[in-house]
């Protein structure tokens, strides 16, 4: 019979850092909101909580890493808002970020959660940040307990 690994979404002992982006606030508060109920509503406690603001999405891998790093977290979220705007720099910062929040899930071991919206407008944002599509937020929170949990199985394997 094959051994099958699955986090599950108790959230009771780990520790989750949060950093989001100030830029787009109307829209990254609601998915602050999101994730910290999705966190509580999953036994994650309060005081094991961290939340780290930053000017825009572009800051997010770097505090990220540094996050990872310091060993205290057992996943980190990251939440953020790019929208399309007339030049290409949206594109730069939606690339960047992107790849940045993947580098250091893999480089660090720490699953980083990608919770940063790319849109075309701002109104897609607003409707995917508790709006009619939900929550990203709420979602990246599931994706952060899920994903932790199952790394510790994973590490706790032939202990
Ligand atoms: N940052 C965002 O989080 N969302 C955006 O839509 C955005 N746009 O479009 O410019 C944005 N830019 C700021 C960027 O993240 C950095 O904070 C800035 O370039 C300083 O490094």
């Amino acid at each position: 019979m094959a051994r099958v690994l699955k986090g599950g979404y108790n959230g009771e002992g780990l520790h989750i850092a949060i950093v989001v982006s100030r830029f787009n606030s109307q829209v990254t508060e609601k998915l602050l909101g999101g994730a910290l109920d999705g966190l509580s509503s999953n036994r994650v406690n309060d005081e094991d909580i961290t939340v780290a603001w930053v000017p825009g999405s572009f800051e997010i891998p770097v505090v990220a890493q540094t996050l990872a790093d310091s060993g205290e977290f057992n996943a980190i979220i990251c939440l953020g808002a790019v929208v399309r705007h007339e030049t290409d720099h949206y594109i730069h910062v939606a690339t960047q970020t992107a790849e940045g929040i993947a580098a250091v899930s893999i480089e660090t071991g720490v699953p980083t959660i990608f919770g940063v919206l790319t849109t075309d407008t701002e109104l897609q944002a607003i409707e995917r940040a508790g709006g009619k599509e939900g929550n990203r937020g709420y979602d990246a929170s599931l994706a952060a307990i899920e994903t932790a949990n199952l790394m510790q199985e994973i590490e706790s394997l032939n202990k």
